[in-house]
């Protein structure tokens, strides 16, 4: 679930034409263009692994991964916030 997410936010950005850009810029010896668009794509995967939409604290990945609700910060409406049930059980 998580791996799939992850993979829709990866088709749905412009990660896969940067990397096509990257990879026909290194096959002409363009390899300092291409480092730099492959440095481009590894932030922009860093972004998305941080994302949390929600803003409590768990990355989206992780509240996909195990359940939560990544649009809300107490997906079980009990007053503790969805971090805080992860981390402290
Ligand atoms: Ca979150
Ligand atoms: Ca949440």
């Amino acid at each position: 679930m998580a791996a799939k997410n992850i993979l829709r936010d990866f088709s749905n950005s412009n990660l896969n034409s940067l990397l096509d850009t990257a990879y026909n810029e290194l096959k002409s010896g363009r390899y300092s263009d291409a480092l730099k668009d492959v440095n481009r794509v590894l932030s922009q995967l860093a972004l998305i692994k941080r994302r949390d939409s929600d803003g409590d604290s768990l990355p989206d990945w992780i509240e996909n991964k195990y359940g939560t609700d990544p649009q809300n910060p107490d997906t079980n409406n009990n007053g503790i916030l969805d971090a805080e049930v992860f981390f402290v059980g």
